[in-house]
Protein backbone atom coordinates (compact mmCIF):
# COMPACT_ATOMS: atom_id res chain seq x y z
CA UNK A 1 0.00 0.00 0.00
CA UNK A 2 1.66 3.66 -1.09
CA UNK A 3 0.08 6.63 0.67
CA UNK A 4 0.65 9.68 -1.46
CA UNK A 5 0.50 13.44 -0.88
CA UNK A 6 -2.59 15.04 -2.11
CA UNK A 7 -1.25 18.38 -3.63
CA UNK A 8 -3.61 20.38 -6.01
CA UNK A 9 -6.14 17.78 -6.30
CA UNK A 10 -4.07 15.08 -7.28
CA UNK A 11 -2.13 12.39 -5.26
CA UNK A 12 1.55 12.55 -6.21
CA UNK A 13 5.16 10.67 -4.97
CA UNK A 14 7.03 13.05 -2.66
CA UNK A 15 9.62 15.38 -4.95
CA UNK A 16 12.41 13.74 -3.22
CA UNK A 17 11.44 10.23 -3.40
CA UNK A 18 11.50 9.38 0.17
CA UNK A 19 9.58 6.94 1.83
CA UNK A 20 9.13 5.42 5.19
CA UNK A 21 7.75 2.43 6.24
CA UNK A 22 4.04 2.35 7.66
CA UNK A 23 3.71 -0.23 10.23
CA UNK A 24 0.36 -2.02 11.51
CA UNK A 25 0.28 -2.65 15.04
CA UNK A 26 -1.86 -5.36 15.51
CA UNK A 27 0.63 -7.86 14.11
CA UNK A 28 3.79 -5.18 14.10
CA UNK A 29 3.96 -5.88 10.46
CA UNK A 30 5.05 -3.28 7.51
CA UNK A 31 2.22 -2.56 5.65
CA UNK A 32 3.22 0.24 3.39
CA UNK A 33 5.20 3.12 2.67
CA UNK A 34 4.36 6.75 3.15
CA UNK A 35 6.19 9.97 1.43
CA UNK A 36 9.21 11.62 4.01
CA UNK A 37 8.27 15.16 2.08
CA UNK A 38 10.48 17.74 2.30
CA UNK A 39 10.42 21.69 2.02
CA UNK A 40 10.06 21.72 -1.68
CA UNK A 41 6.68 19.79 -1.43
CA UNK A 42 5.67 22.11 1.28
CA UNK A 43 6.62 25.28 -1.08
CA UNK A 44 5.10 23.46 -4.05
CA UNK A 45 1.74 23.24 -1.65
CA UNK A 46 2.12 26.69 -0.56
CA UNK A 47 2.53 28.24 -4.23
CA UNK A 48 -1.35 26.48 -5.36
CA UNK A 49 -2.92 27.18 -2.26
CA UNK A 50 -1.62 30.72 -2.65
CA UNK A 51 -3.58 30.42 -6.29
CA UNK A 52 -6.63 29.19 -4.83
CA UNK A 53 -6.95 30.71 -2.24
CA UNK A 54 -7.77 33.81 -4.76
CA UNK A 55 -11.21 32.23 -5.35
CA UNK A 56 -12.62 30.56 -2.32
CA UNK A 57 -12.13 33.04 0.36
CA UNK A 58 -14.33 34.95 -1.69
CA UNK A 59 -16.45 31.59 -2.71
CA UNK A 60 -19.97 32.40 -0.99
CA UNK A 61 -20.50 30.82 2.55
CA UNK A 62 -23.44 28.99 0.99
CA UNK A 63 -21.48 27.53 -1.40
CA UNK A 64 -18.37 26.86 0.98
CA UNK A 65 -21.06 25.37 3.40
CA UNK A 66 -22.60 23.05 0.65
CA UNK A 67 -19.19 21.59 -0.04
CA UNK A 68 -18.55 20.90 3.70
CA UNK A 69 -21.83 19.23 3.70
CA UNK A 70 -20.93 16.77 1.17
CA UNK A 71 -17.83 15.81 2.51
CA UNK A 72 -19.72 14.63 5.70
CA UNK A 73 -22.02 12.61 3.89
CA UNK A 74 -18.61 11.68 1.75
CA UNK A 75 -16.90 10.09 4.84
CA UNK A 76 -20.14 8.46 6.28
CA UNK A 77 -20.94 6.78 2.72
CA UNK A 78 -17.33 4.95 3.73
CA UNK A 79 -17.89 4.65 6.73
CA UNK A 80 -16.44 1.11 6.80
CA UNK A 81 -13.93 1.16 4.82
CA UNK A 82 -12.44 4.20 6.60
CA UNK A 83 -13.33 2.80 10.04
CA UNK A 84 -11.29 -0.46 8.80
CA UNK A 85 -8.06 2.09 7.50
CA UNK A 86 -8.22 3.80 10.98
CA UNK A 87 -7.71 0.38 13.04
CA UNK A 88 -5.40 -1.01 10.85
CA UNK A 89 -3.18 1.55 11.08
CA UNK A 90 -3.71 2.94 14.54
CA UNK A 91 -4.18 -0.26 16.23
CA UNK A 92 -7.80 0.44 17.97
CA UNK A 93 -10.59 -1.84 17.94
CA UNK A 94 -12.85 -1.26 14.74
CA UNK A 95 -15.98 -0.58 16.48
CA UNK A 96 -14.52 2.27 18.39
CA UNK A 97 -13.44 3.50 15.04
CA UNK A 98 -16.96 3.10 13.80
CA UNK A 99 -18.76 4.37 16.36
CA UNK A 100 -16.36 7.14 17.19
CA UNK A 101 -14.06 8.46 15.23
CA UNK A 102 -15.48 7.87 12.36
CA UNK A 103 -18.63 9.85 12.84
CA UNK A 104 -17.38 12.44 14.57
CA UNK A 105 -14.88 13.11 11.34
CA UNK A 106 -18.75 13.64 9.14
CA UNK A 107 -19.59 15.96 12.38
CA UNK A 108 -16.62 17.68 12.14
CA UNK A 109 -17.56 18.94 8.60
CA UNK A 110 -21.01 18.93 9.37
CA UNK A 111 -21.23 21.21 12.18
CA UNK A 112 -18.72 23.35 10.62
CA UNK A 113 -20.32 23.86 7.47
CA UNK A 114 -23.62 24.75 9.89
CA UNK A 115 -21.45 26.90 11.66
CA UNK A 116 -20.01 29.37 9.03
CA UNK A 117 -23.49 30.26 8.59
CA UNK A 118 -24.67 31.11 11.49
CA UNK A 119 -21.27 33.40 12.11
CA UNK A 120 -21.64 36.88 12.54
CA UNK A 121 -19.71 39.95 13.66
CA UNK A 122 -20.07 43.07 15.84
CA UNK A 123 -21.07 46.46 15.68
CA UNK A 124 -20.06 49.55 17.47
CA UNK A 125 -22.44 52.90 16.82
CA UNK A 126 -20.27 54.93 18.72
CA UNK A 127 -22.60 57.75 19.90
CA UNK A 128 -21.41 61.11 20.02
CA UNK A 129 -19.05 60.71 17.72
CA UNK A 130 -20.97 60.09 14.42
CA UNK A 131 -19.30 57.09 13.30
CA UNK A 132 -19.38 53.30 13.46
CA UNK A 133 -17.42 50.72 13.99
CA UNK A 134 -17.79 47.05 12.44
CA UNK A 135 -15.79 44.22 12.89
CA UNK A 136 -14.74 42.12 9.54
CA UNK A 137 -13.80 38.88 10.22
CA UNK A 138 -11.53 37.92 7.08
CA UNK A 139 -9.92 34.54 6.09
CA UNK A 140 -6.21 34.84 7.36
CA UNK A 141 -4.92 33.28 3.92
CA UNK A 142 -2.86 29.67 3.85
CA UNK A 143 -2.54 27.93 7.39
CA UNK A 144 -1.15 24.70 8.64
CA UNK A 145 -2.89 21.82 10.46
CA UNK A 146 -0.51 19.50 12.02
CA UNK A 147 -2.61 16.15 14.17
CA UNK A 148 -1.68 13.20 16.23
CA UNK A 149 -1.85 9.45 15.55
CA UNK A 150 -4.53 8.87 19.01
CA UNK A 151 -7.43 9.73 17.00
CA UNK A 152 -6.44 10.31 13.67
CA UNK A 153 -9.11 11.68 11.21
CA UNK A 154 -11.61 13.17 14.20
CA UNK A 155 -8.82 15.10 14.95
CA UNK A 156 -7.54 15.89 11.40
CA UNK A 157 -10.74 17.35 10.14
CA UNK A 158 -11.53 19.18 13.53
CA UNK A 159 -9.28 21.33 12.40
CA UNK A 160 -9.35 21.15 8.39
CA UNK A 161 -13.08 21.65 8.99
CA UNK A 162 -13.28 25.26 10.54
CA UNK A 163 -10.51 26.38 8.60
CA UNK A 164 -12.05 25.92 5.16
CA UNK A 165 -15.35 27.02 6.55
CA UNK A 166 -13.70 30.15 7.08
CA UNK A 167 -12.65 30.78 3.79
CA UNK A 168 -8.49 29.53 4.33
CA UNK A 169 -6.62 27.10 2.05
CA UNK A 170 -5.06 24.53 4.31
CA UNK A 171 -1.58 22.33 4.18
CA UNK A 172 -2.30 19.46 6.67
CA UNK A 173 -0.34 16.64 7.95
CA UNK A 174 -1.37 13.73 9.72
CA UNK A 175 0.69 11.91 11.99
CA UNK A 176 3.18 10.28 10.25
CA UNK A 177 2.36 7.03 12.65
CA UNK A 178 -1.26 7.07 11.10
CA UNK A 179 -1.81 8.34 7.35
CA UNK A 180 -4.50 6.29 5.79
CA UNK A 181 -7.69 8.34 6.59
CA UNK A 182 -6.19 10.85 5.68
CA UNK A 183 -4.67 9.92 2.55
CA UNK A 184 -8.88 8.71 1.44
CA UNK A 185 -9.73 11.92 2.88
CA UNK A 186 -8.32 13.68 -0.58
CA UNK A 187 -10.74 11.25 -2.72
CA UNK A 188 -13.84 12.54 -0.71
CA UNK A 189 -13.36 16.11 -0.98
CA UNK A 190 -12.61 15.58 -4.83
CA UNK A 191 -16.12 14.01 -4.97
CA UNK A 192 -17.66 16.61 -2.79
CA UNK A 193 -16.17 19.29 -5.40
CA UNK A 194 -13.19 20.69 -3.18
CA UNK A 195 -11.84 23.39 -5.65
CA UNK A 196 -8.03 22.09 -6.19
CA UNK A 197 -5.38 23.01 -3.78
CA UNK A 198 -7.71 24.39 -1.07
CA UNK A 199 -6.95 21.45 1.15
CA UNK A 200 -3.40 20.03 0.56
CA UNK A 201 -2.20 17.16 2.93
CA UNK A 202 1.07 16.54 2.44
CA UNK A 203 2.53 13.08 4.72
CA UNK A 204 6.10 12.78 6.38
CA UNK A 205 8.42 12.96 9.72
CA UNK A 206 7.48 15.86 12.36
CA UNK A 207 10.81 16.83 11.96
CA UNK A 208 11.20 16.81 8.08
CA UNK A 209 7.90 18.06 6.78
CA UNK A 210 5.84 19.44 10.15
CA UNK A 211 9.49 21.63 10.41
CA UNK A 212 8.49 22.71 7.07
CA UNK A 213 5.03 23.54 7.93
CA UNK A 214 5.80 25.57 10.74
CA UNK A 215 8.98 27.44 9.24
CA UNK A 216 7.40 28.55 6.21
CA UNK A 217 6.91 32.26 6.04
CA UNK A 218 3.42 32.33 3.97
CA UNK A 219 2.03 29.74 6.23
CA UNK A 220 -0.08 32.34 8.76
CA UNK A 221 -1.48 29.89 11.40
CA UNK A 222 -0.74 26.77 12.65
CA UNK A 223 -3.19 24.83 14.48
CA UNK A 224 -1.89 21.88 16.23
CA UNK A 225 -2.22 18.65 18.17
CA UNK A 226 0.28 16.62 19.79
CA UNK A 227 2.60 16.04 22.24
CA UNK A 228 3.83 19.54 25.15
CA UNK A 229 7.51 19.01 23.84
CA UNK A 230 6.31 19.63 20.53
CA UNK A 231 4.24 22.22 21.08
CA UNK A 232 6.82 24.19 22.93
CA UNK A 233 9.37 23.53 19.71
CA UNK A 234 6.66 24.82 17.03
CA UNK A 235 5.67 27.60 19.70
CA UNK A 236 9.75 28.67 19.54
CA UNK A 237 9.66 28.75 16.14
CA UNK A 238 6.43 30.01 15.15
CA UNK A 239 6.31 33.24 17.45
CA UNK A 240 9.08 35.18 15.74
CA UNK A 241 7.47 35.38 13.03
CA UNK A 242 4.25 35.82 14.48
CA UNK A 243 2.19 33.45 13.38
CA UNK A 244 -0.89 32.73 14.71
CA UNK A 245 -0.98 29.51 17.29
CA UNK A 246 -3.75 27.24 18.57
CA UNK A 247 -1.70 24.60 20.10
CA UNK A 248 -3.83 21.30 22.38
CA UNK A 249 -1.11 19.40 24.23
CA UNK A 250 -1.42 16.81 26.75
CA UNK A 251 -3.13 16.08 30.12
CA UNK A 252 -2.51 14.48 33.34
CA UNK A 253 -6.46 14.85 34.29
CA UNK A 254 -7.80 14.23 37.69
CA UNK A 255 -10.80 11.94 37.93
CA UNK A 256 -12.21 12.76 41.57
CA UNK A 257 -14.70 10.16 42.71
CA UNK A 258 -16.95 11.80 46.12
CA UNK A 259 -18.97 9.32 48.34
CA UNK A 260 -21.93 10.93 47.40
CA UNK A 261 -22.07 9.57 43.46
CA UNK A 262 -24.14 7.44 41.17
CA UNK A 263 -21.86 4.62 41.79
CA UNK A 264 -23.01 2.30 39.29
CA UNK A 265 -22.78 5.35 36.70
CA UNK A 266 -19.56 6.65 38.05
CA UNK A 267 -17.51 3.08 38.02
CA UNK A 268 -18.59 2.31 33.97
CA UNK A 269 -17.72 5.49 33.22
CA UNK A 270 -14.03 5.60 35.35
CA UNK A 271 -13.24 2.24 33.13
CA UNK A 272 -13.98 4.12 29.85
CA UNK A 273 -12.13 7.35 31.13
CA UNK A 274 -8.97 5.52 32.30
CA UNK A 275 -8.68 3.07 28.85
CA UNK A 276 -10.75 3.83 26.20
CA UNK A 277 -8.58 3.94 23.31
CA UNK A 278 -6.15 2.02 25.19
CA UNK A 279 -5.81 5.21 27.24
CA UNK A 280 -4.27 6.97 24.53
CA UNK A 281 -6.84 10.21 24.80
CA UNK A 282 -5.51 13.36 25.78
CA UNK A 283 -8.82 13.84 27.78
CA UNK A 284 -8.38 10.39 30.13
CA UNK A 285 -8.55 10.16 33.61
CA UNK A 286 -5.02 9.14 34.29
CA UNK A 287 -5.34 10.19 37.94
CA UNK A 288 -8.21 8.34 40.11
CA UNK A 289 -8.71 10.03 43.18
CA UNK A 290 -11.38 8.42 45.43
CA UNK A 291 -12.72 9.80 48.77
CA UNK A 292 -11.73 7.25 51.72
CA UNK A 293 -15.36 5.92 52.89
CA UNK A 294 -15.48 4.55 49.44
CA UNK A 295 -11.69 3.81 48.55
CA UNK A 296 -11.62 0.27 49.63
CA UNK A 297 -14.63 -0.73 47.74
CA UNK A 298 -13.78 1.19 44.68
CA UNK A 299 -10.54 -0.57 44.51
CA UNK A 300 -12.72 -3.95 44.25
CA UNK A 301 -15.46 -3.20 42.35
CA UNK A 302 -13.03 -1.35 39.76
CA UNK A 303 -10.39 -3.64 39.29
CA UNK A 304 -13.41 -6.73 39.47
CA UNK A 305 -14.39 -4.52 35.87
CA UNK A 306 -10.91 -4.06 34.72
CA UNK A 307 -10.24 -7.44 34.41
CA UNK A 308 -13.13 -8.43 31.95
CA UNK A 309 -11.94 -6.40 29.39
CA UNK A 310 -10.90 -7.86 26.55
CA UNK A 311 -7.38 -6.78 25.07
CA UNK A 312 -6.52 -8.51 21.91
CA UNK A 313 -7.61 -8.06 17.67
CA UNK A 314 -8.89 -4.95 16.56
CA UNK A 315 -10.89 -6.58 14.13
CA UNK A 316 -12.66 -8.43 16.35
CA UNK A 317 -16.25 -7.52 17.75
CA UNK A 318 -15.58 -8.05 21.45
CA UNK A 319 -12.20 -6.53 21.39
CA UNK A 320 -12.54 -3.58 24.18
CA UNK A 321 -8.54 -2.92 23.78
CA UNK A 322 -6.66 -3.38 20.60
CA UNK A 323 -2.76 -2.52 20.76
CA UNK A 324 -1.00 0.38 21.24
CA UNK A 325 -0.15 2.66 18.20
CA UNK A 326 3.65 1.87 17.86
CA UNK A 327 6.64 -0.76 19.10
CA UNK A 328 8.50 2.95 20.87
CA UNK A 329 4.88 3.88 22.65
CA UNK A 330 4.55 0.68 23.67
CA UNK A 331 7.95 1.32 25.59
CA UNK A 332 7.68 4.07 26.88
CA UNK A 333 4.45 2.97 28.50
CA UNK A 334 6.22 0.35 29.62
CA UNK A 335 9.05 2.01 31.32
CA UNK A 336 6.59 4.10 33.36
CA UNK A 337 5.22 0.45 34.71
CA UNK A 338 8.86 -0.79 35.10
CA UNK A 339 9.85 2.02 37.88
CA UNK A 340 6.31 1.98 39.49
CA UNK A 341 8.04 0.59 42.47
CA UNK A 342 10.58 3.10 43.16
CA UNK A 343 7.86 5.58 42.61
CA UNK A 344 6.51 3.99 45.50
CA UNK A 345 3.39 2.79 43.58
CA UNK A 346 2.30 -0.77 43.74
CA UNK A 347 0.74 -2.54 40.49
CA UNK A 348 -2.65 -3.84 41.23
CA UNK A 349 -3.67 -4.92 37.66
CA UNK A 350 -2.13 -5.53 34.55
CA UNK A 351 1.67 -4.20 34.14
CA UNK A 352 2.51 -6.63 31.21
CA UNK A 353 2.63 -6.97 27.69
CA UNK A 354 0.11 -9.69 26.28
CA UNK A 355 0.74 -11.74 23.28
CA UNK A 356 -2.37 -12.67 21.13
CA UNK A 357 -2.61 -15.51 19.08
CA UNK A 358 -1.61 -15.15 15.81
CA UNK A 359 -0.49 -11.30 16.31
CA UNK A 360 2.20 -12.50 18.25
CA UNK A 361 4.21 -9.09 17.24
CA UNK A 362 1.58 -6.40 17.80
CA UNK A 363 1.79 -4.40 20.66
CA UNK A 364 -0.73 -5.13 23.48
CA UNK A 365 -0.69 -3.99 26.50
CA UNK A 366 -2.84 -5.25 29.95
CA UNK A 367 -5.08 -2.42 31.32
CA UNK A 368 -3.12 -1.73 34.16
CA UNK A 369 -4.11 -0.23 37.40
CA UNK A 370 -1.32 1.33 40.34
CA UNK A 371 -2.31 2.42 43.50
CA UNK A 372 -0.03 5.44 44.18
CA UNK A 373 0.75 7.36 47.87
CA UNK A 374 1.55 10.21 46.66
CA UNK A 375 0.76 12.89 44.29
CA UNK A 376 4.01 14.16 43.45
CA UNK A 377 5.25 10.83 42.39
CA UNK A 378 6.07 10.76 38.34
CA UNK A 379 3.83 8.60 37.86
CA UNK A 380 0.92 11.31 38.43
CA UNK A 381 3.19 14.22 37.15
CA UNK A 382 3.91 12.90 34.03
CA UNK A 383 1.54 11.87 30.21
CA UNK A 384 1.91 8.07 29.67
CA UNK A 385 -0.49 7.76 27.46
CA UNK A 386 -1.44 4.88 27.63
CA UNK A 387 -3.59 2.03 29.90
CA UNK A 388 -2.83 3.07 32.45
CA UNK A 389 -3.91 4.55 35.39
CA UNK A 390 -2.77 5.53 39.42
CA UNK A 391 -5.67 5.58 42.36
CA UNK A 392 -4.85 6.93 45.51
CA UNK A 393 -7.58 8.42 48.52
CA UNK A 394 -8.21 11.70 49.76
CA UNK A 395 -10.08 12.94 52.58
CA UNK A 396 -11.02 16.67 52.15
CA UNK A 397 -12.39 18.18 49.01
CA UNK A 398 -9.48 20.84 50.01
CA UNK A 399 -7.03 18.10 49.86
CA UNK A 400 -8.14 16.56 46.37
CA UNK A 401 -8.03 19.92 44.82
CA UNK A 402 -4.85 20.89 45.57
CA UNK A 403 -3.71 17.19 44.46
CA UNK A 404 -5.70 17.82 41.17
CA UNK A 405 -4.37 21.26 40.76
CA UNK A 406 -0.69 20.00 41.40
CA UNK A 407 0.70 19.07 37.83
CA UNK A 408 1.83 21.32 35.18
CA UNK A 409 -0.99 20.03 32.89
CA UNK A 410 -4.64 21.34 33.05
CA UNK A 411 -6.51 19.84 30.24
CA UNK A 412 -9.96 18.17 31.54
CA UNK A 413 -11.32 17.07 34.95
CA UNK A 414 -13.80 15.13 36.27
CA UNK A 415 -15.73 15.21 39.40
CA UNK A 416 -17.78 12.63 40.55
CA UNK A 417 -20.57 13.70 43.50
CA UNK A 418 -24.32 14.97 43.85
CA UNK A 419 -23.32 18.09 45.73
CA UNK A 420 -24.30 20.66 43.64
CA UNK A 421 -22.41 23.78 46.16
CA UNK A 422 -19.16 22.05 45.79
CA UNK A 423 -19.96 21.39 42.61
CA UNK A 424 -19.94 24.78 41.50
CA UNK A 425 -16.96 25.63 43.81
CA UNK A 426 -14.80 22.69 42.64
CA UNK A 427 -15.64 23.85 38.93
CA UNK A 428 -13.96 27.12 39.11
CA UNK A 429 -11.08 26.21 41.44
CA UNK A 430 -9.84 23.48 39.10
CA UNK A 431 -7.14 24.80 37.18
CA UNK A 432 -8.16 22.97 33.53
CA UNK A 433 -10.09 23.78 30.24
CA UNK A 434 -12.67 21.48 30.73
CA UNK A 435 -14.76 20.18 34.09
CA UNK A 436 -17.21 17.14 33.19
CA UNK A 437 -19.40 16.56 36.36
CA UNK A 438 -20.95 12.94 37.05
CA UNK A 439 -19.74 12.20 33.05
CA UNK A 440 -16.73 12.15 30.77
CA UNK A 441 -16.15 13.04 27.41
CA UNK A 442 -20.02 14.46 26.45
CA UNK A 443 -18.79 16.66 23.77
CA UNK A 444 -20.67 19.61 22.41
CA UNK A 445 -19.01 20.52 19.52
CA UNK A 446 -20.03 24.33 20.13
CA UNK A 447 -18.29 24.52 23.40
CA UNK A 448 -14.54 25.68 23.72
CA UNK A 449 -12.52 23.04 24.03
CA UNK A 450 -8.28 23.26 24.90
CA UNK A 451 -6.66 23.24 27.81
CA UNK A 452 -4.64 25.93 30.72
CA UNK A 453 -0.81 25.94 31.20
CA UNK A 454 1.45 23.39 29.76
CA UNK A 455 -2.30 21.55 28.35
CA UNK A 456 -1.90 24.49 25.59
CA UNK A 457 -3.17 27.78 24.09
CA UNK A 458 -6.35 29.32 22.30
CA UNK A 459 -9.71 27.04 22.13
CA UNK A 460 -10.96 24.56 19.34
CA UNK A 461 -14.59 24.27 18.72
CA UNK A 462 -18.01 26.63 17.62
CA UNK A 463 -17.15 29.75 16.90
CA UNK A 464 -13.85 29.82 18.96
CA UNK A 465 -12.87 28.10 16.31
CA UNK A 466 -13.54 30.49 13.45
CA UNK A 467 -12.27 33.19 15.38
CA UNK A 468 -8.83 31.49 15.26
CA UNK A 469 -8.77 30.51 11.54
CA UNK A 470 -10.04 34.65 10.90
CA UNK A 471 -8.61 37.90 10.86
CA UNK A 472 -10.45 40.46 12.39
CA UNK A 473 -10.26 44.07 11.12
CA UNK A 474 -12.07 47.03 12.81
CA UNK A 475 -13.43 49.46 10.32
CA UNK A 476 -14.27 52.73 11.20
CA UNK A 477 -16.49 55.26 9.57
CA UNK A 478 -17.55 58.54 10.54
CA UNK A 479 -20.54 60.42 8.85
O1 LIG B 1 3.69 13.29 19.40
P1 LIG B 1 4.19 14.51 18.53
P2 LIG B 1 4.40 11.89 19.63
C1 LIG B 1 1.66 13.08 23.81
C2 LIG B 1 1.77 11.72 24.45
C3 LIG B 1 2.80 11.05 23.65
C4 LIG B 1 3.74 12.22 23.38
C5 LIG B 1 4.63 12.05 22.18
O2 LIG B 1 2.22 11.85 25.77
O3 LIG B 1 3.46 10.02 24.32
O4 LIG B 1 2.89 13.29 23.16
O5 LIG B 1 3.89 11.58 21.08
C6 LIG B 1 4.15 16.33 14.42
N1 LIG B 1 7.28 20.33 13.69
N2 LIG B 1 0.58 13.17 22.83
O6 LIG B 1 5.88 11.99 19.66
O7 LIG B 1 5.60 14.28 18.10
C7 LIG B 1 4.09 14.83 14.26
O8 LIG B 1 4.58 14.45 12.99
C8 LIG B 1 6.02 20.15 13.29
C9 LIG B 1 -0.59 13.87 23.28
O9 LIG B 1 3.85 10.95 18.66
O10 LIG B 1 3.86 15.72 19.26
C10 LIG B 1 2.60 14.60 14.43
O11 LIG B 1 1.92 14.91 13.22
N3 LIG B 1 5.32 19.04 13.56
C11 LIG B 1 -1.49 14.14 22.20
C12 LIG B 1 2.24 15.61 15.50
O12 LIG B 1 3.28 16.57 15.49
C13 LIG B 1 5.91 18.08 14.30
C14 LIG B 1 -1.59 13.27 21.03
C15 LIG B 1 2.14 15.04 16.91
O13 LIG B 1 3.30 14.34 17.22
C16 LIG B 1 7.23 18.24 14.77
C17 LIG B 1 -0.33 12.65 20.69
C18 LIG B 1 7.91 19.42 14.43
N4 LIG B 1 9.18 19.66 14.82
C19 LIG B 1 0.68 12.60 21.61
N5 LIG B 1 7.55 17.14 15.48
C20 LIG B 1 -2.75 14.86 22.51
N6 LIG B 1 -2.66 16.06 23.02
O14 LIG B 1 -3.84 14.36 22.25
C21 LIG B 1 6.47 16.31 15.46
N7 LIG B 1 5.48 16.88 14.73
Amino acid sequence: MTIQNFVNGEYSNPINNNWIDNYCPANGKIYGQIPNSTEEDIALAVEVAEVAFKSWSTTTVEKRSTILLKIAEGIESRLDELAEAESKDNGKPVNLAKSVDIPRAASNFRFFGHAITQFASESHDSTGQNALNYTLRQPIGIVGCISPWNLPLYLFTWKIAPALAAGNCVIAKPSEVTPMTAFLLGEICNKAGLPKGVLNIVHGLGSNTGQAIIAHSKIKAISFTGGTKTGAHIAAIAAPKFKKLSLELGGKNPNIIFADCDYEDMLNTTVKSSFANQGQICLCGSRVFVERAIYDKFKTDFINKVSQLKVGDPGMEETDLGALVSKDHLKKVMSYIETAEQDDGTILYGGQEISVEGLENGYYLMPTVIEVKNNSCKLNQEEIFGPVVTIMPFDTEKEVLSMANDTTYGLSATIWTNNLKRTMRMSKALESGIVWVNTWMMRDLRTPFGGMKNSGVGREGGFEALRFFTDTKNVCIQY
